[in-house]
């Protein structure tokens, strides 16, 4: 039987454009679901917009517009955004759809039935740039008086009517989850972070506001909106088809992996598993969290307007040379900066000196003296052997990196294997056996072939276009490329379509 993973993204906030923050999650997921896809997983992978609540209330008004006209139109920015981005995402959730009105309500009245919903009255301070109601001893007071949340985030103080969700009794079952599941939270450095929180002792959570009306109605509570996280949370089941058991998506749940940002993982690893258990749901498998891209040392944002644009970025450099940068430039769980040279500098010395150019070398030299046809595999020599049994082995080198999501180093372990590709050329010589040494020749050059054939396979999920272009060029039929089909040798003599580079050295346009 085939074997399912649901993988998700963060539905993101439609008050503004998308940024590269934003398309650095998307692509993150998507490389882990192309990856679970090359191993035969049957896969679903789900991306969207969170598209109520205050923020996105307030934003519609400054832009002139209804919420709906509003939402309408960045929706369509964020999912122009994920095409840009190749994220290939099998269904995109919008918040304001019906389908996720009706799973919102049902999920609801099961916590309602369950007795964890309870009416009262919040009073209290709300940031409404988080989303996220704040205890007086985690604000800090601003030289100018003003208080401000830890995300730096203004509040307000609200008084209002509300629903409560009973958190307080959920501590000690959350805990024992997180000691029973400690892969739940990544890295340990937020396990950590949100055991504290947890053990430090929790308060009911308000969970429907009054004081505006851009929301899902509470079922049989006139004037009540969901608070927009519980709303928000919930479209990983919505999208499984909750509440129907017979939703041919609904064997999906419980997600196997969310991807987050650091900001919104007490949401995910506290509020979000409390909900599914008080509804008697199962709960998700992990939940992994990314660092910040940060800007001059600041956090990029919509709210903050010092964002960087992804398509801008994909216009200059390429969309795999940037899938490539975010990969590789800082651990997924650290806050990196992003510059113009650091991105010139991974795509000119990794892209095309040390894969590109490994691969235009073998691939014109092939071209050249083996008349374009895959040479045959000759006996094999100990430098042959130990090259060729580096990149069989890429499979199993890379896979403990994606289940951790160590995604730089899943690439550094590629890596490895190019130098010691290029460090075998350099040896090898081919271009001097063809003088000296046909048949000799002929067997390096197929030890590259095969080499290249397998780097490009486990690389497809973080640069889909250039690889698919290589494994084309190295004339690996599509059906061919999964990971089980490397243990398959290529067929001897095979005809090669004429080498084409692929990562051509980025040259600053003349100012
Ligand atoms: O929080 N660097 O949406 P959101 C890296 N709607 N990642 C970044 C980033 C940055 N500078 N800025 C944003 C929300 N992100 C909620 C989520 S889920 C049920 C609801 C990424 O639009 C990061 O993953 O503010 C962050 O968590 C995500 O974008 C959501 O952004």
């Amino acid at each position: 039987m085939t074997r399912s993973f649901y993988i998700t993204t963060p539905i993101y906030y439609v008050n503004g454009a998308p940024h590269i923050g934003h398309a650095y999650t998307s692509i993150a997921a998507d490389v882990m679901a192309r990856w679970k896809r090359l191993q035969g997983f049957e896969v679903f992978f789900l991306t969207g917009t969170d598209e109520h609540g205050q923020k996105v209330e307030k934003a519609a008004a400054d832009a002139g517009l209804d919420p709906q006209s509003f939402v309408d139109k960045i929706a369509a920015d964020f999912k122009d955004m994920a095409r840009v981005m190749g994220i290939s995402y099998d269904d995109f959730i919008r918040t304001t759809e019906e389908r996720h009105k009706v799973s919102c309500a049902e999920l609801w009245k099961r916590i309602a039935a369950a007795g964890d919903i309870y009416l009262g009255h919040y009073e209290g301070w709300y940031a409404v740039r988080d989303e996220a109601f704040y205890d007086e001893s985690e604000l800090t007071t601003r030289p100018d008086g003003t208080k401000v949340a830890p995300s730096g985030a203004p509040v307000e103080w609200v008084r209002e009517p509300s629903y409560f969700f009973r958190l307080s009794a959920w501590q000690d079952r959350l805990l024992q989850f997180y000691e029973e599941h400690p892969d739940f939270i990544a890295p340990s450095s937020r396990r950590n972070e949100v055991m504290s929180f947890v053990r430090g002792g929790l308060l009911d959570l308000s969970i429907s506001r009054t004081t505006f009306n851009w929301g899902i109605p509470v079922p049989d509570a006139p004037g009540h909106v969901m608070y927009v996280w519980l709303d928000a949370l919930n479209n990983y089941v919505t999208a499984c088809g909750f509440p129907d058991p017979a939703a041919p998506r609904w064997h999906y749940w419980p997600a196997d992996l969310h991807f987050v940002g650091k900001d919104i993982i007490r949401f995910h690893a506290v509020y979000w598993p409390a909900f599914l258990m008080a509804a008697g749901l199962p709960v998700p498998k992990r939940v992994t969290s990314n660092g910040w891209w940060v800007v001059d040392g600041e956090k990029m944002s919509k709210s903050l307007g010092n964002v960087i644009e992804p398509r801008k970025l994909v216009d200059t450099f390429g969309l795999d040379q940037i899938r490539y940068f975010l990969m590789r430039e800082k651990p997924f769980g650290a806050d990196g900066s992003i510059s113009h040279q650091a991105i010139i500098s991974r795509i000119n010395v990794e892209l095309a000196n040390d894969l590109g150019n490994l691969a235009q070398r073998t691939l014109s030299l092939v071209a050249r003296n083996c008349g374009g046809q895959r040479p045959a595999r000759g006996a094999a020599t100990e430098d042959d052997t130990a090259l060729l049994a580096a990149a069989q082995a890429l499979p199993e080198a890379l896979d403990p990196h994606m289940d951790r999501q160590t995604f730089h180093e899943a690439l550094e372990e590629v890596w490895k294997v190019i130098r010691a590709a290029n460090g075998y050329v350099d040896r090898q010589a081919p271009w001097a056996l063809n003088k000296t040494d046909k048949a000799r020749m002929g067997d390096v050059l197929r030890v590259l072939l095969d080499t290249l054939r397998a780097v490009a396979t486990v690389l497809q999920p973080f640069m889909p276009d250039s690889m698919s272009r290589m494994l084309d060029q190295l004339g690996v039929a599509p059906d061919r490329r999964t990971l089980d089909a490397l243990s398959l040798p290529l067929e001897d003599g095979e005809a090669l379509p004429p080498p084409q580079g692929v990562f051509p050295r980025y040259v600053e346009p003349a100012a």
